[in-house]
């Protein structure tokens, strides 16, 4: 069922440099909603129960029919509604289970990005779940606050069922982010904002463009948490963003025109120090944390600037020369005081850090069009075998003039070096997705603490979803030292085993 593209990759882009700017699909200069009087969205916290010690999740992928636009009824999927899906939320140290059931007419899977947990439990392209089955993965939240968020990772279909609209943000508590002077009213001033681009046709329906041309669908249409032209109104002096870059190939480059903005937290956690900034850019799935100022009675709009994807080749192609406004901020005209952000260490954190000279491994890691290392996603090929308990480095180099975003699963890594140069202040806290620009390596330092299991792999790979679907994909393995790699099936989304429901 997935696309057969005549072009692919690198033909295509040659084929975008002969063809020009105006025959270029979905290439736009600018795009500005002329109303933003649509009320954010803000996902509900999902209820949970606590069975035996263990808090209790469920979530069903379902679809439905949204109105984006008053009127316009879009075929849509989401997660216990029509669209995107509730916000789950947990402390560090708690026991989990998410109930997941399927009530898509397809196969899907639920993977937890940016979590710490078993392979089995990680919702990869080996735990899909089939249609009308219910999947019961459950683990001990172990890592420091962030917000991570939750998507499927079928094999072969990603793309198209996080562009319909699977999606929700997952954010973790410790000791450290509940004392932290931060905006924690959620929806008040402490507001997921979850970034996506849309085709819709004449009709309002979603348009995936199904002819691989790079990097894969790029919209005209921006919405936040599902809402086109949204605005939030701020009580607050002080607002705190959950930015997640929730599109499936674009790259945003996200701040304020008329002032700078705190960033805190990036994919993994909490920075050491807010770090002042004029705009982040965020690949699809990495997330920023940021605060922004707000004076009694204005009213501003988070826009998506031109985006630096430093050294593509075609750059209008890949959206370089798109922007946005995506979210206005309407302040009241009394508002109520906030506190400078400021945060204590965690408890963990002497554990939690990572040491360079603990390293003893370094793998490499070349992406090119559509391949890792020369080679393409196999579900039945284990790639790299892991130590528990050590740390690598992990080399990564796009070696294409064309933008990727490497995803590792498990874990969360720091960024040592970029062509031997220390990380900028917002890649230098804790990520587990970053954009790579063309032709430069990228040092990653991170540690595999336990959940061996030498038969279920994590995952490796681009996260446009689009190149991770057309196999830019790879796997690891976690064993105990000296132990062997298992050979995990090789069944694919589609396939004729798939029966993975765990009733
Ligand atoms: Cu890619």
């Amino acid at each position: 069922m997935r696309r057969t593209a005549a072009l692919t990759g690198l033909a295509s882009l040659a084929a975008l440099a002969l063809a020009g700017c105006a025959l270029i699909p979905g290439s736009v200069t600018s795009v500005d909603e002329p109303e933003f009087t649509n009320e954010l969205a803000i996902p509900p916290l999902a209820p949970s129960r606590v069975v035996d010690g263990t808090r209790v999740f469920s979530l069903t992928a379902q679809d439905g029919v949204t109105e984006f636009r008053p009127g316009v009824e879009t075929e849509t999927w989401g997660f216990d509604g029509s669209y995107l899906g509730p916000t789950l939320r947990a402390g560090r140290g708690e026991r989990v289970t998410v109930e997941v059931t399927n009530d898509l007419g397809e196969p899907t899977s639920v993977h937890w990005h940016g979590m710490h947990l078993p392979p089995a439990m990680d919702g990869g392209p080996h735990q899909e779940v089939e249609p009308g089955a219910t999947w019961r993965p459950t683990w001990e939240i172990d890592q420091p606050a962030a917000t991570l968020w939750y998507h499927p990772h079928p094999h072969g279909a990603t793309e198209e069922h996080v562009y319909r609209g699977l999606a929700g943000m997952f954010l973790l508590d410790d000791d450290a982010s509940r004392a932290a002077d931060l905006p924690q009213n959620y929806g008040v001033d402490d507001v997921p904002v979850i970034v996506q681009d849309k085709v819709l046709d004449e009709d309002g329906q979603l348009e995936l463009s199904d002819d691989g041309s790079e990097p894969g669908t790029l919209g005209d249409v921006v919405m936040t948490n599902g809402t086109i032209g949204a605005y939030q109104e701020v009580t607050t002096e002080r607002v705190r963003l959950r930015l997640l870059n929730g599109s499936t190939a674009r790259t945003f480059q996200l701040g304020f025109p008329d002032r700078e903005m705190d960033l805190v937290a990036t994919d993994g956690g909490l920075l050491d120090a807010p770090v002042r900034l004029d705009h982040v850019r965020l690949a699809p799935g990495e997330r920023a944390e940021v605060i922004v100022r707000m004076q009694p009675g204005e009213t501003t709009r988070l826009h998506s600037f031109e985006a630096d994807l430093g050294g593509v080749v075609v750059p209008f192609a890949m959206g370089a020369n798109d922007a946005f406004d995506v979210l206005e901020l309407r302040a009241a005209d009394e508002l109520a005081p906030s506190p400078e952000p400021a945060w204590q260490s965690s408890a963990h954190a002497a554990r939690d850090a990572l040491h360079e000279d603990d390293a003893a491994v370094t793998r490499t890691f070349e992406l090119d069009d559509r391949k890792i290392n020369g080679r393409s996603m196999d579900m039945g090929r284990i790639d790299e075998v892991v130590d528990e308990g050590s740390t690598e480095i992990w080399e990564v180099r796009s070696i294409v003039p064309m933008p990727h975003s490497f995803h590792v699963h498990d874990v969360q890594f720091r960024i040592l070096s970029i062509d031997g140069d220390g990380p900028p202040p917002e890649l230098a806290g804790p990520k587990d997705t970053v954009y790579l620009e063309p032709n430069r390596t990228y040092r990653l330092l991170m540690r595999f603490d336990d959940y061996t299991n030498p038969d279920v792999p994590y995952m490796f790979h681009c996260h446009m979803l689009l190149h991770e679907d057309e196999g830019m994909m790879g796997q690891f393995v976690v064993v105990e030292p000296g132990q062997e790699a298992g050979t995990p099936p090789s069944r694919g989304h589609g396939g004729a085993d798939t029966h993975q429901g765990h009733h």
